[in-house]
């Protein structure tokens, strides 16, 4: 898969040469392209924001560094691309948007800071390319910087050959299939400072466990997140 991330922070995006993305990097399972928006400006002070038409608070980003960024985009590389834009006015990510963007040849992700980017780069690239909008949360960051960090781990896990065993991808949380928290886990000591292991996880009764920790999984998304349970109504997955 082919990544392009382009910021006026390109910085940000170093800690993805660490641990299991920087080892799909040196694997060559991710080909990582970090790019500075201002090599697209012109002026003398690389300017890439402005203040907005209608007026109001905060500054936009202008159009025309993000216009030649993405006709660089296209020079670059001939793979089909999938534009995404990181901001709270996005479609919320979870688990099944990190599974439908790990099917793309190419994503580039586009980091507005500020109060975002020109409506009219985004309807640009919607004509041009598939577009996404995606946002984390129901929070507000400084920029899509930050967020970019957290989709692109949940979305490069999840290529063939990154994780060592494919299956603990099936077990955790919001995998395909089951939608349900994780249970709790525990390891050696048996004992920790007065706190036991719960018995059953000692028994070596393969069946009992894994019901033990159905159960668990159960009980524990019901508490934290009664929206991901079917036997809540209107949780949006169906019965
Ligand atoms: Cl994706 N971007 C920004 N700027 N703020 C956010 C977000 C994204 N998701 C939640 N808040």
């Amino acid at each position: 898969m082919r990544l392009d991330l382009i910021s006026i922070f390109p910085d940000y995006f170093s800690p993805l040469q660490l641990s299991l993305v920087g080892k799909a990097i040196t694997a060559g399972l991710v080909d990582l392209n970090v790019h500075d928006l201002r090599q697209w400006t012109h002026d003398r002070h690389h300017t890439t924001d402005d203040t907005p038409y209608g007026g109001g608070a905060g500054m936009v980003m202008k159009p025309e560094p993000w216009g030649e960024a993405f006709d660089a985009m296209e020079e670059q590389s001939a793979l089909p691309l999938t534009v995404v834009v990181p901001t709270p006015a996005g479609r919320p990510f979870d688990q099944a948007l990190a599974y439908e963007l790990a099917e793309r040849q190419r994503l580039v992700f586009a980091c507005g800071r500020y109060e975002g980017i020109d409506q009219r780069v985004i309807d640009h690239c919607s004509e041009k390319y598939e577009l996404i909008e995606v946002s984390l949360g129901d929070y507000v960051l400084n920029g899509g910087e930050v967020a970019v960090l957290a989709i692109v781990e949940a979305v490069v896990r999840l290529l063939p050959g990154v994780i060592g065993n494919p299956a603990s991808l099936d077990e955790e949380s919001h995998a395909p299939g089951h939608r349900l928290l994780e249970y709790p886990n525990y390891t050696k000591p048996p004992v920790w400072r007065d706190r036991a292991v719960p018995e059953i996880l000692l028994s070596g009764n393969h069946a009992a466990i894994a019901n033990w920790r159905r159960e668990r999984a159960l009980e524990r998304t019901r508490e934290r997140r009664p929206d991901l349970v079917d036997d809540d109504i209107g949780n949006g997955f169906g019965a």
